[in-house]
């Protein structure tokens, strides 16, 4: 089976995508069969590849085609600026023929050398070629978003169960409708170049091209937000965003100007309390919950609404890195997210989401059980409202071109359907504001709509005319209303027809500056999360407040912040101010009693691990053949098996996939004790490996005088790696004489499996994994 045909077989997975015309490999399939260090032919796939082909040694000289998308990537569907279905091949707007051309199509004979007067003389003005290639080059930035830059995009479907059929007529939640959706994850203060793994809020944008015109469900992985009026946004993110003097620090909620804000601002302390804990630094975005955050109305076909909060809830549950984890992964991969995500996605490990709503009655006081539903700092705990299932969100693709699609998507909160209408928060009101100026700034004009990933769905037919980068070519001659030169089109409609009709909400009130009375509880919501967490999650916020609170310089902001935490929990206080060498201040307000909310917890279930990536220590003196045993095993679990070998290339031989010369097995290794980091793998096999005398010398790599990490019998660096997995609660399992590899350098006690056989031992740890860490590890 070439590279190839590898690739197809893997597209079929079941439950996935036909892979997208023009991705099935037309190319020579003999064109390169070198393995790579990932993929080798006939062998387990691992993900990673850059494109569907190995590259050649030799630079290729040979005209032809480019080669076609890789299987699990997709384009936008190739619907014109207005919407129309136009069946075409999505390759049409990729780069097309065989021959380098200007962007003019005119082919060109040479793009190394410009044009000069003699080879030693200088440039000459007419070089048409140079010209247009730098200037392209020199715009081909584009403003990065003011929050939310740094993010990650890929393709799904979403298929509805019809479950709130009975209280929205939004056509994409009829029973069993399908809607193809775009979805980008991103971190809320970093730069668009910023490391994945910080501890910050996460956006959730969800947009569904439906029949009836764009969706965007534009939410975040934390219910609540910071301030309850979009007025404060911008103080609560120049706050947050690198300090104005230095620029610094980058992508982090740790230093004063974040802690100034939040501690004289104490509307913001629940969401704070959310960002302390796992969910502000999530394992991956397979494992991160979303949330519409504000109240939506539901509309039903005769009129009647219903008062809504989203829920996205994803099926391998929700779960978070350890912190110092997450600082050695911005390190040792800044793109972790991305590359888990993408990874998964090749991999066939679809991530899902089921969506689910809490309802509630529209009443006057827009109040459920004395929560106001328009304040987005309070939720409504699960336990008074259930989460019901409404669909199921599968990731099936990931995107062609990440520029085209994740930069330039452009989500919009105004982007409604028929059947979902919003409500007064007044941070929703302010947001229906503000994304049309983000996306005028950063997308050259007012047709960003017409970006092949931003065009609905539906047909269009705006008689919005001209402006930057106009795509559509308009007919007809009077682009007004009303008009009889065009026979009177296009025509408004009613809600029979689809039309979009406002629910006509009695509203009354004075003109004034002021919020309501119940918007000035900021504690008793974050006191129920803190009491809702299990007695490990308490000691991450406590963790996660000294440290943050450690790095800031003002006494003031850090004094300023433990009285508000005195007003939530005195115990979480006074943790937080011993870590800080500071006193614990009394309450301000009295501690309100508050009833505990169990489903806020991440902890004490079990999951499936679809996607999960486990290291295989191993060497040339390992049993090769119960490690390709091992390997299928791991794979057929749907996780990926990684070799980490003492070097590179492949283990028994060169020929990875086939039996070796000497009839033995050979399979590539896709680690190197050099390139290998802990925080990659989410457990650890150890099979029996030669002590390092008579292994591979080490490159010089600081890992290799690991201090408290030598051992006689062990390489320091696999030592390093064992360790640092047991701080981070992984399993870890060995067999036969890899668990006297355990015992050298120290590794004992709960989540340290010695099996009979590699089998055993993998399946012990495979259960292990389901409940995500080995929480005993940490003292508590
Ligand atoms: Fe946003 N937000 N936001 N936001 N937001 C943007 O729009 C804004 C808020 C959220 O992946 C911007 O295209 C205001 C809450 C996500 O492309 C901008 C306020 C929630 C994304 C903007 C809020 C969000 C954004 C910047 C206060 C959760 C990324 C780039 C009223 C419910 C979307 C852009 C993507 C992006 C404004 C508050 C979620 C500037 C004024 C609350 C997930 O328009």
């Amino acid at each position: 089976m070439d590279t190839n045909d590898n690739a197809q077989a893997r597209s079929r997975s079941p439950g996935g995508p036909e892979p997208p015309a023009g991705a099935r490999g037309n190319h020579d399939p003999t064109a390169g069969e070198q393995p790579r260090s990932g993929d080798a032919v006939g062998d387990i796939h691992i993900p990673g590849a850059p494109t569907t082909e190995p590259a050649p040694v030799a630079e290729p000289t040979t005209p032809r085609e480019p080669p076609p998308a890789k299987p699990e990537q997709q384009s936008p569907r190739t619907v014109s600026p207005t919407g129309v279905e136009t069946g075409a091949d999505p390759d049409v707007r990729a780069q097309s023929g065989s021959a380098l051309t200007t962007a003019q199509g005119l082919r060109l004979p040479d793009t190394d050398h410009s044009l000069k007067a003699g080879p030693r003389g200088p440039v000459l003005l007419q070089d048409h070629h140079l010209r247009e290639k730098i200037m392209h080059f020199d715009h081909e930035r584009i403003p990065e978003r003011v929050v939310h830059a740094r993010g990650t995009g890929a393709h799904g479907v979403f298929r509805s169960y019809g479950s709130a059929a009975g209280i929205t007529r939004a056509a994409f939640l009829a029973q069993q409708v399908e809607t193809p959706v775009f979805v980008r994850f991103s971190t809320v203060a970093g730069f668009r170049g910023s490391a994945d793994a910080v501890r910050d809020t996460h956006g959730f944008a969800v947009k569904f091209y439906t029949s009836e015109g764009n969706f965007d469900l534009v939410g975040n992985n934390m219910p609540v937000f910071f301030i309850q009026d979009a007025i404060k946004f911008p103080d609560v993110v120049h706050s947050v965003k690198p300090e104005p003097a230095r620029e610094i620090p980058q992508a982090q909620s740790a230093h004063d100007t974040f802690w100034d804000f939040a501690s004289l601002h104490t509307e913001s302390q629940h969401h704070v309390m959310w960002q302390m804990s796992g969910r502000g630094i999530p394992y991956s975005f397979r494992t991160m919950e979303g949330f519409g955050v504000h109240t939506f109305r539901m509309v039903d076909a005769e009129g009647n609404t219903t008062l809504v909060k989203f829920h996205w809830k994803p099926r391998l549950g929700a779960h978070s890195l350890v912190w110092e984890e997450a600082q050695l992964i911005n390190g040792a991969d800044p793109d972790f997210h991305r590359r888990d995500l993408y990874d998964a996605i090749e991999a066939g490990a679809y991530p899902q989401y089921e969506l689910g709503i809490q309802t509630f009655p529209d009443t006057e006081e827009g109040t459920f059980e004395g929560i106001d539903l328009l304040d987005p700092t309070k939720i409504v705990p699960e336990e008074l409202a259930p989460v019901q299932p409404v669909g199921m969100l599968t990731l099936n693709a990931a995107p062609t071109n990440f520029f085209e699609e994740v930069e330039q998507v452009a989500f919009h909160p105004g982007h409604l359907v028929p059947g979902i209408d919003v409500s007064n928060d007044p941070l929703l009101q302010g947001r229906l504001f503000s994304y049309l100026d983000t996306q005028l700034i950063r997308l050259g004009g007012p047709n960003f709509s017409q970006i092949p990933v931003n065009r609905p769905h539906a047909p269009v037919n705006d008689m919005f005319r001209d402006g930057y980068g106009q795509q559509a070519v308009h007919t007809g001659n009077a682009p007004y209303k009303p008009n009889s030169i065009d026979g009177g089109c296009p025509f408004t409609v009613g809600a029979q027809a689809g039309g979009y009709v406002e629910v006509p909400e009695v509203v009354h009130g004075a003109k004034e500056r002021r919020s309501p009375e119940s918007f000035a509880d900021h504690f008793s919501q974050p006191r129920m999360f803190w009491l809702s967490m299990t007695a490990v999650e308490q000691e991450q916020i406590i963790g996660a407040y000294t440290f943050e609170l450690g790095k800031c310089y003002e006494r003031a902001v850090k004094e300023r912040q433990l009285l508000a935490l005195a007003n939530i929990d005195p115990v979480l206080c006074a943790r937080v101010a011993g870590g800080l060498g500071l006193a614990a201040p009394e309450p301000t307000v009295p501690i309100q009693e508050v009833t505990p909310s169990p489903a806020l917890s991440q902890v004490g279930k079990a999951w499936p691990t679809d996607g999960r990536r486990i290291g295989i220590i191993a060497d040339e003196h390992s049993d090769l053949e119960t490690l390709q045993r091992l390997r299928q095993q791991v794979a057929d679990a749907r996780m990926t098996p990684l070799v980490i070998a003492p070097h590179g290339g492949s283990l028994g031989g060169d020929s990875p996939g086939q039996d070796s010369p000497g009839g033995g097995i050979s399979f590539p290794v896709q680690r190197s004790f050099l390139t290998a980091r802990s925080v990659e793998f989410d457990a650890l096999l150890v099979a029996a490996i030669a002590s390092p005398e008579t292994a591979t010398p080490p490159a010089a790599d600081a890992k290799t005088a690991a201090g408290g990490a030598r051992s006689e019998d062990v390489d320091p660096r696999v030592a390093m790696l064992l360790q640092e997995a047991f701080r981070h609660a992984k399993p870890i399992g060995a067999w036969g004489e890899g668990a006297a590899i355990l015992r050298s350098v120290g590794i004992s006690g709960p989540g340290v499996v010695a099996g009979e056989s590699a089998a055993q031992t993998f399946a012990e740890v495979h259960d292990l994994l389901g409940r995500h860490r080995v929480w005993e590890r940490f003292p508590v």
